[in-house]
């Protein structure tokens, strides 16, 4: 094997684990990623996606100038645009400059509420922190948010409402302390794999037992004590009745419900009705399994609780995390090492994202925008006049987005994300995009989304940057540059400040310096030191190892666990549930119920794993469907199916497999040739305002090979 010239160590790319990465490099090339075995979050371990998945920085489909439309786009004609011809190469100068004349001019004739940005939970916490201190200092509106409002935003919402704070409580590697753990919702083999592997060691080398409760028959069920396969969209039913249970056999602990809990009466009533019998009936589990999984949860010494995308990407998404706070508050099991409420963040910053303010509701630090104590703090730290910041929530992503019309939001800037594979109905998020007047997109590539933008502003990706990330389970890491930026591209945080420059200076306001930053530390320092959790966080003590926050002082080792007195909210709130079903149950004409995820090899809307070697693992979708429902629709793996809902259709291939479960179906995300987000249905949670990603309606006919190239298709091209 070739020797390299030079190791750097740095945090992976791709997932919320957040697994340390040394990247072995000859000149300009990443030849190998390995992992140091004293790596605390991995151990040395890393998934195909850390190892390999790093070669989309060397694409040739990579974008690395900034370009213009060659054709001026028009509210209600805005077209997508993947050939390059249709492209104009510009400088640097001309493209920001045409940014901030665009979005002055917007601003100076309709105001704040026309202006919006997505941000990005690939970028770092400084990229993050900077965009959305732009567009509330500079633009004075609240119209910032990120994909974590289509992934745990129901997690956030129950935990806040709950408990107080939205993170994970515990450190993943927990597990190994935990005798009873619960995985619902969670595909953690594919989708946190280094999490699964604790989990699995868990299991197989201390004893623990694991209860599965999930629709698809997913790896971890080959190790699971328990499955209970319920139907998609019947969690509150399941886990109301473990409740149920849990209550009518007196196995919850008094003692902690008395110190620790508020509002038990109340849902202890609304739990009647959620009798075994009747939870069957709904969500299709044998009542035996859930009075079996109810009492060996509540019987565990440390019982953990792990979920994800199966549990929020429904609109009972905050009742469903609700249902499993319950179980925790009913049974003490959090606020000890090994227990514990553990959401699995998805991608590699978005905790951080989140944390540093790219959310419509609050600031950096979870402070909320429309307190104006909130507001102070932060008119300082940016040196703006009293008053000045927007008191008002602004919109979500997918509200920003249907509010793109005359007199409603007419700019928007994308940082980082692929509203046009990622948004429910793509259908009508096509449509909400053409009647945007202005559209930037700042990527590594032009996707979906950036296809539609009038300018495009090349973004070096996480390997040619400095900067942090913060995992999934509240640990702040550092990103290191290891390459200098491909062609013309820049970080993040330097466009956005070269931007903001230009725009200062159109605007009038008074320049505050407030852009110049001479590297990414000091823009961590000026956010640390209003959003006081990070407050002890500092470049030097990342040096060789990840903190978790609430770090309050530079003393302060950092915090494994959470809630070991008591919880931000004081006491923890039951809440009384009822169950609602599904937007869109399967009929006669629509027979299945499809529920939509993710693979191993590859990463949502496929923009970097589609263009790595990653690719080649796992080439095509692949529609599954269960042996008993193929075999009436006399189906073989292979076969060309179209696949449709009220809403769209894709076509692609079959695979007849007992991964998933009779009457439901799966398609992944990641396909822009059979993008399941033709199918999905936007409607939303009412509280959190998360999509219902995991079930609507579809029906299933046999195509032909010729029908492979997809009717529906989002794109004109067939792939990037
Ligand atoms: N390889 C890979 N890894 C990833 C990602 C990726 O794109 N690719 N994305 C990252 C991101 S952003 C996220 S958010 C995470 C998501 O990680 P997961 O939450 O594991 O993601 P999904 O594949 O959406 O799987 C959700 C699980 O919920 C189950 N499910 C579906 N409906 C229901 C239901 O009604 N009730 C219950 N209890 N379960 C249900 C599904 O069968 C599946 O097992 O993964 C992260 N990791
Ligand atoms: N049907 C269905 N839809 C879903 C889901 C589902 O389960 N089912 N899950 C939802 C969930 S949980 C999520 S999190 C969303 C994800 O939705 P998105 O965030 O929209 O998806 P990504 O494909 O991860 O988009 C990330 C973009 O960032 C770019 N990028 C990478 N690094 C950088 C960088 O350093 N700087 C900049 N500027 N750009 C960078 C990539 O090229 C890519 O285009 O999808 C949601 N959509
Ligand atoms: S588990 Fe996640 S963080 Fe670790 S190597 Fe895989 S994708 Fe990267
Ligand atoms: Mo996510």
């Amino acid at each position: 094997m070739t020797s390299p010239d030079r190791i750097t160590k740095t945090t992976c790319p791709y997932c919320g684990v957040g697994c340390t990465l040394e990247l072995h490099l000859r000149g300009d090339f990443i030849h190998r990623v390995t992992s140091p075995f004293e790596s605390v979050v991995n151990h040395g371990n890393l998934c195909v996606k850390g190892r390999f998945g790093y070669d989309f920085i060397y694409s040739p489909k990579r974008v690395t100038a900034p370009m213009m439309r060659k054709t001026p786009q028009r509210p209600g004609h805005r077209t997508q645009a993947f050939d390059l011809s249709e492209w104009r190469e510009v400088s640097w100068d001309e493209a920001l400059d045409h940014v901030a004349d665009r979005l002055v001019e917007i601003y100076r004739r309709d105001g704040s509420d026309a202006m919006a940005v997505y941000s990005c939970a690939k970028a770092t916490n400084e990229d993050n922190y900077l965009l959305q201190k732009l567009w509330r200092a500079l633009f004075r509106t609240n119209n910032v948010d990120h994909c974590t409002r289509l992934c745990h935003a129901a997690s956030v919402t129950a935990l806040l409402k709950s408990l107080g704070t939205t993170a994970m409580s515990n450190t993943a590697a927990e597990v190994l302390k935990s005798d009873v753990f619960i995985c619902t919702g969670t595909n953690t083999t594919e989708n946190h794999p280094i999490i699964a592997l604790q989990m699995k060691k868990a299991i197989i080398e201390r004893g623990a037992k694991l209860i599965v409760i999930d629709p698809r028959r997913i790896e971890l069920c080959d190790l699971a004590t328990l499955w209970l396969p319920l139907k998609p969209g019947t969690n509150v039913v399941v886990f109301g009745a473990m409740a149920h249970v849990i209550l009518k056999e007196k196995l919850y602990n008094q003692a902690f419900i008395d110190a620790r809990t508020e509002g038990f009466d109340a849902f202890a009533a609304s739990m009647e009705p959620f009798t075994p019998e009747y939870a069957e009936a709904i969500s299709g589990v044998d009542r035996n399994l859930i009075v079996a999984a109810a009492r060996l949860y509540a019987s565990a010494q440390n019982g953990a609780i792990f979920w994800g995308m199966g549990i929020s990407q429904l609109s009972q998404g905050t009742a469903s995390a609700l249902g499993l706070i319950h179980l925790a508050l009913l049974t003490g099991h959090i606020g000890r090492e090994g227990t514990g409420l553990n959401p699995l963040r998805g991608q590699n910053n978005v905790q951080g994202a989140s944390d540093a303010g790219a959310m419509p509701f609050h600031y950096p630090g979870y402070m909320e925008v429309v307190k104006d104590e909130n507001a102070e703090k932060w008119e300082r730290a940016w040196n703006i006049e009293p008053g000045g910041l927007s008191r008002k929530r602004g919109l979500t992503t997918t509200e920003i987005l249907a509010n793109a019309k005359p007199g409603g939001v007419r700019s928007l800037y994308i940082m980082g994300e692929n509203p046009m594979m990622t948004e429910p109905n793509l259908n009508v998020t096509r449509h909400h995009m053409e009647q945007l007047e202005f559209l930037v997109a700042q990527d590594v590539f032009i996707n979906e989304s950036g296809a539609f933008a009038d300018v495009f502003l090349p973004a070096t990706s996480w390997a040619e940057k400095d900067g942090t990330f913060t995992n999934t389970d509240r640990r702040v890491q550092r990103v290191r540059k290891a390459l200098e930026p491909r062609g013309q591209a820049r970080p993040d945080w330097q466009i956005l400040c070269d931007l903001a420059g230009r725009l200062e200076q159109r605007l009038g306001r008074p320049s505050t310096a407030g852009w110049i930053y001479a590297k990414p530390e000091e823009v961590f320092r000026e956010m640390a030191n209003v959003a006081t959790m990070l407050k002890g966080v500092t470049y030097a003590r990342l040096e060789q190892v990840g903190l978790q926050y609430p770090v309050p002082d530079e003393d302060h080792p950092g915090t494994p666990f959470l809630f070991a007195e008591s919880f931000p909210a004081g006491r923890g709130k039951f809440f009384p549930l009822e169950y609602i079903p599904i937007a869109e149950p399967p009929d006669d004409e629509y027979p299945f119920i499809l529920t939509t995820g993710r693979l191993l090899e590859h990463w949502h809307g496929g923009s970097m794993t589609r263009n790595s070697q990653l690719d080649v693992l796992y080439p095509e979708a692949r529609f599954e469907i269960h042996p008993i429902d193929a075999a009436q629709l006399s189906l073989k793996t292979s076969d060309v199916v179209r696949v449709s809902s009220r809403r769209g259709t894709v076509v692609l291939r079959a695979n007849v497999t007992e991964k998933t479960t009779p009457g439901v179906v799966f398609i992944p995300m990641h396909f822009v040739e059979a993008a399941s987000n033709l199918l999905t249905i936007d409607v939303l949670d009412a509280q959190a305002k998360i999509p219902e990603f995991k079930a609507c309606a579809v029906n299933v006919r046999i195509a032909s090979e010729s029908e492979l190239t997809n009717p529906g298709a989002v794109t004109e091209r067939g792939r990037y």
